[in-house]
């Protein structure tokens, strides 16, 4: 197969190239700006999401695309629109144009970051937005789905919690993945043949993850890690930060609280 990675210089993006190098010898990266670290043997492409023409040029000859490019925070609406909407429409339509199989999309936990923290959660629910960054990536999700259905372009969305080598505070104790197992979600997208539209959450084995991942699991997903290793550590940092009322209470934290008004009187 020949990957294409958008979103190759950031950090999922320069985790994850090493990760699947093995897996796919021939892979394309493209980005705004080069990754830092780029080998000679590397094919990278700059390219801004936003610019149809450009996106329909790196798609040409590519099999699967992991799509992690656009704008990875909370963020103006100029900004998410520009990089989440138009730059996701632009790369599911030059996909299809261009006659590749697969797109993994980046999707994220903050499609959901409004259940509250008690709450397990499927795949099934109603998106509940936290942020304009998760109404894009909702946005992307249903994007995704509709060239699935209408054209037969096999999607898998990964719901992406935190990707970091350990878990770094209370939060991402339920949310956390390691790299190595998020690899192993986006290679189940990339190959599994039983794929057509599919959600998935990139979670590690979290103990005390809030959500249930049994269709991940249904394609093979063993994830190896376990966030409960690093317990003691993510709990101290927590200590150190500052109370969050409304972040604590939600499942997508800050992104909760962040503009949050919803409680003042009429
Ligand atoms: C995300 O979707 C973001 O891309 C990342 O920067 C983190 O904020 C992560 O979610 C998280 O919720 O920790």
């Amino acid at each position: 197969m020949h990957i294409l990675i958008t979103g190759a210089a950031g950090n999922i993006g320069t985790r994850l190239r090493k990760l699947l190098k093995g897996a796919y010898p021939r892979i394309r990266l493209s980005d705004v700006r080069s990754p830092t670290d780029l080998r000679s043997d590397e094919e990278f492409i700059a390219v801004d999401l936003a610019d149809y023409e450009k996106v329909k040029k790196i798609t040409e000859g590519i099999d699967g695309i992991v799509h992690l490019g656009g704008h990875a925070r909370r963020g103006s609406w100029d900004t998410i629109h520009k990089s989440n909407i138009i730059g996701c429409y632009n790369l599911f339509e030059a996909a299809y144009r261009s006659g590749v199989k697969r797109v993994v999309f980046a999707s994220s936990n903050h499609v959901v970051g409004f259940y509250p923290r008690e709450r397990k959660i499927g795949v099934d629910v109603t998106v509940r937005p936290d942020s304009r960054y998760g109404v894009s990536k909702a946005f992307g999700e249903a994007v995704g789905a509709l060239y699935a259905d209408k054209h037969g372009l096999r999607v898998t969305c990964i719901r992406i919690g935190s990707v970091k080598d350990k878990p770094i505070d209370q939060r991402r104790l339920s949310i956390w993945i390691k790299p190595e197992d998020l690899a192993q979600l986006v290679r189940i997208g990339l190959e599994h043949p039983d794929i057509r539209f599919e959600i998935f959450y990139g979670s590690s084995n979290n103990e005390a993850g809030w959500w249930d991942n049994s269709n991940a699991r249904r394609f093979g997903y063993h994830p190896e890690f376990r966030s409960e290793d690093f317990r003691a550590e993510a709990m101290a940092a927590q200590a150190k930060l500052p109370p969050d009322p409304i972040g604590d209470r939600f499942q997508g934290g800050s992104f909760c609280s962040d503009e949050y008004d919803a409680d003042r009187k009429w």
